[in-house]
């Protein structure tokens, strides 16, 4: 495989509810990429609407995950922040990736079944098809490097297959275009540290999520101090102490949770966390937790308010990342058009 120049892709959905596992898992992960990477962060609108949402809740959710973007601090002039329908051809490319993918691969996608549930007959075809289209969103930019919570790994795994197909099934013709050995990288997902899947406040066997019916399951950054507060003094525990090594979180995922909860605010890690108040029950570690998550999330909620404002500064990011996302996917998919066969 050909050695492609670096560069982190990612996205998020506006499905509303932005909370701390997309922030741990993502956006914070995003924010320091910056500084060693060319770096393309998405809107994901287009996977948004593979669920019923109402378009007023979409508009307000796609300017949320902007101003969540920009208040954690991306710098949208130096990296490129926009939103997935503003640029044709992510949803060009998800096509041909639909007909490179294999029903089989799809069926096997967790997330889908566990989205889908039992009424899989009455669920979008989009909803079926999002791993291409996320394949799609990477790789249209030909991007390396995919910065992700680790409930995306198999979607990743999944773009990989994809490219890996393409480049095998076109690989005369992408040498007879002109581009060697591989048109496609096999991009890798960037998934490190204590806070990879942060679970349900109510329930460490399930992940945090914007979709729980429960607003006290998750940390949202829009909560103010007095909400983190009140979610963490309530977040389910049980009866120990905490243990004072990482063996001892072993069967006790409340717990398990809030530590890596704790380290990943607090850029430690969970053996120091362990360190610091093994032997000491809940209530003690709890106040400390809060002290360190409004510390953490208080300041972005506060500057998404802000930036929530004004949502013509909010459209100026994005149409600007648009135009300059468009001037590099545009070039991939003529190739890509070719490649194909297509006549331009
Ligand atoms: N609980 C989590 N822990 C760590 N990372 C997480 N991510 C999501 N939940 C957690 C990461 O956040 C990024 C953006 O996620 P998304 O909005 O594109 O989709 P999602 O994974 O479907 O997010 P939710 O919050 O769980 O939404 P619903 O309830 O709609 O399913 C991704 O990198 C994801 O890994």
């Amino acid at each position: 495989m050909p050695s492609f120049p670096p560069r982190v892709f990612s996205g998020v959905q506006p499905t509303g509810n932005l909370h701390l596992g997309n922030y741990l898992g993502a956006i914070k992960k995003f924010v320091a990429l910056q500084a060693t990477h060319e770096c393309i962060y998405c809107v994901v609108d287009m996977h948004a609407i593979t669920v019923p949402l109402p378009p007023a809740d979409l508009r307000a959710n796609i300017r949320e995950v902007t101003a969540a973007f920009i208040a954690a601090g991306i710098d949208p002039k130096k990296h490129i922040v926009f939103n997935q329908s503003q640029v044709a051809e992510h949803a060009e490319l998800a096509w041909v990736f639909n007909c490179v993918a294999r029903m089989g691969w799809l069926n096997r996608m967790t997330q889908f079944k566990d989205k889908a549930g039992k009424n899989s007959e009455n669920v979008s075809v989009g909803l079926f098809a999002y791993p291409a289209l996320m394949a799609a969103d990477i790789l249209v930019y030909r991007a390396t490097h995919v910065p992700v919570g680790e409930d995306q790994k198999q979607h990743l795994e999944l773009s990989r297959d994809i490219a890996q197909k393409f480049n095998n099934d076109f690989a005369d013709s992408i040498a007879a275009c002109g581009h060697g050995e591989a048109f496609f990288p096999l991009p890798e997902p960037l998934i490190q540290g204590p806070a990879t899947r942060v679970m349900s406040l109510r329930d460490g066997s399930k992940k945090m999520s914007k979709s729980d019916a429960s607003d006290y399951s998750r940390l949202n950054l829009s909560d103010d101090r007095d909400t983190i507060a009140q979610k963490i003094r309530k977040a389910k525990t049980d009866a120990e102490p905490l243990p004072s090594e990482l063996a001892g979180l072993a069967g006790r995922p409340e717990a398990d949770n809030l530590v890596g909860i704790f380290a990943a605010l607090a850029g430690e890690s969970k053996a120091e966390v362990l360190n610091r108040f093994g032997g000491q029950n809940f209530s003690g570690f709890k106040a400390a937790l809060v002290d360190v998550a409004v510390d953490a999330l208080d300041p972005i909620g506060a500057e998404m308010k802000q930036l929530l404002k004004d949502s013509g500064h909010l459209e100026a990011i994005l149409n600007d990342g648009a135009a300059r996302a468009r001037e590099i996917a545009a070039p991939v998919m003529t190739a890509v058009k070719d490649i194909l066969g297509f006549v331009r």
